[in-house]
């Protein structure tokens, strides 16, 4: 009796566990780093991303980018030098803008509410 339910717990693992691999198979996980979606921010835990990543832009092409707040407080996203200011965002707010620059260069972006956590490096290269 005991061995029944054993077999029966192991065999629904097993089901469980290929249909969960199928399902990932189906649907890979998208590298949405920098794709016709533009870029997309989470500032969650006073980081964007976890990471601040670097980004990546191409110069004379409008990138599209996205803050959403995932934290109760207020965030916001700046990049002093190309005039990007989302405003405060509020928890489950989120908001987008372009970036767009003639320049090539490195730029900070940061959070004025969060500077010391908060802060990344965009770079502006020429178009590949
Ligand atoms: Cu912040």
């Amino acid at each position: 009796m005991l061995n029944n339910l054993i077999a029966i717990v192991v065999i629904c693992f097993i089901i469980v566990g290929s249909l969960w691999g199928i399902g990932n198979l189906l649907n890979p996980v998208e590298d949405n780093r920098k794709n016709s979606e533009g870029i997309f921010l989470i500032a969650e835990n006073n980081l964007f991303n976890v990471t601040n990543p670097t980004l990546l832009i191409n110069r004379d092409v409008p990138e599209k980018i996205t803050i959403l707040n995932k934290d109760f407080v207020r965030h916001d996203f700046i990049i002093d030098d190309l005039n990007v200011n989302t405003g405060y965002l509020y928890s489950g707010q989120d908001f987008t803008t372009a970036i767009a620059s003639r320049e090539l260069g490195e730029f900070e972006y940061f959070c004025s509410l969060h500077p010391t956590t908060m802060r990344g490096k965009l770079i502006i290269s020429e178009n590949k």
